[in-house]
């Protein structure tokens, strides 16, 4: 007999809520979804493995997950340590010389592994990788002011493609490589996402962080928002700050063939699960 963890009625409503799952699983089977796991949403182990088991599912039931995260807090934590001083601006890190090594070293060697590894630990099979290889993100300086900031100009996406058709799920640190020699850029991110969710045309971009979603003026989050409502309420200033990004990164996903964008609320339990396979989602979705 099999050992029994559940009362008799988490178990019917756990075969009930697989059984109500079916059209999405459907929907989605074969699909690209592209999720960004940010720094601020990865948290302790346990919300580093709940993540990992989620994108695990998701591969498990026939979605092609393409993870890109990022790790600005890491970052941080190791610049303080190094004594190394750090600015931000529009919600980009200013980076000379001495911080992109860094960061280099903390996406594409730490977090990157970190995660890695926690997609092989969920029993699912998973590569790190970064923008330089195979030239998945090659990059021109976004702003002068900002040193080594990257903002990509060309995607050869064949090889995350080549990674899913083989069952691996590809995981990405946004670090770009240059036009010229030996040149590394810093690339935020939300933007690294939403140029790997563009170019490859991906069916859903979830941006997974650790606030409720877009807020309208009177501060409620708004759970379905047009490219247009975006842009009317970033005229107005009702979107702002480290918000920004995140729309901007929308749009232009959108703009590329994505088909819907959603800001999602990390700190929910399963958010990627709820938001793919049910009819409730956990943040703000964007779409034409
Ligand atoms: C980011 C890259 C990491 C990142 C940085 O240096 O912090 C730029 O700002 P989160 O955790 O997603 O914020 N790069 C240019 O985006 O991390």
């Amino acid at each position: 007999m099999k050992q029994q963890t559940l009362t008799m009625q988490d178990a019917l409503n756990t075969a009930k809520m697989l059984s109500e799952a079916l059209p999405y699983l459907q929907r989605y089977a074969d699909s690209v979804v592209v999720v960004k796991f940010g720094g601020n949403a990865m948290g302790d182990d346990a919300a580093m493995a709940e993540f990992a088991r989620d994108i695990v599912l998701m591969r498990q039931v026939g979605v092609n997950p393409v993870v890109v995260h990022g790790g600005g807090p890491m970052i941080n934590d190791m610049l303080t340590k190094l004594g190394i001083k750090s600015e931000f601006v529009r919600g980009k890190r200013v980076t000379d010389k001495a911080t992109v090594q860094v960061v280099e070293m903390i996406l594409s060697g730490l977090v990157n592994k970190r995660i890695v590894q926690a997609i092989m630990d969920a029993g699912g099979r998973a590569v790190g990788i970064s923008g330089k290889d195979d030239d998945l993100m090659v990059c021109e300086a976004d702003d002068p002011e900002l040193g080594f900031v990257g903002r990509p100009v060309e995607m050869n996406v064949q090889v995350l493609r080549d990674l899913y058709k083989a069952g691996i799920i590809p995981v990405i640190a946004p670090v770009g490589t240059g036009m010229a020699d030996n040149e590394t850029f810093n690339v935020n991110g939300d933007t690294a996402a939403g140029a790997i969710a563009g170019a490859l045309q991906a069916d859903r971009l979830l941006l997974l962080t650790d606030v409720a979603g877009v807020k309208n003026a009177a501060g409620e989050v708004m759970t379905q928002i047009t490219p247009d409502e975006i842009r009317q309420m970033t005229a107005e200033g009702v979107i702002s700050g480290g918000m920004i990004p995140k729309t901007e990164t929308a749009l232009m996903a959108i703009e590329q063939g994505t088909r819907a964008v959603t800001i999602l609320d990390g700190r929910i339990p399963n958010a990627c699960l709820l938001e793919l396979f049910t009819d409730h989602g956990a943040g703000s979705q964007i779409r034409s």
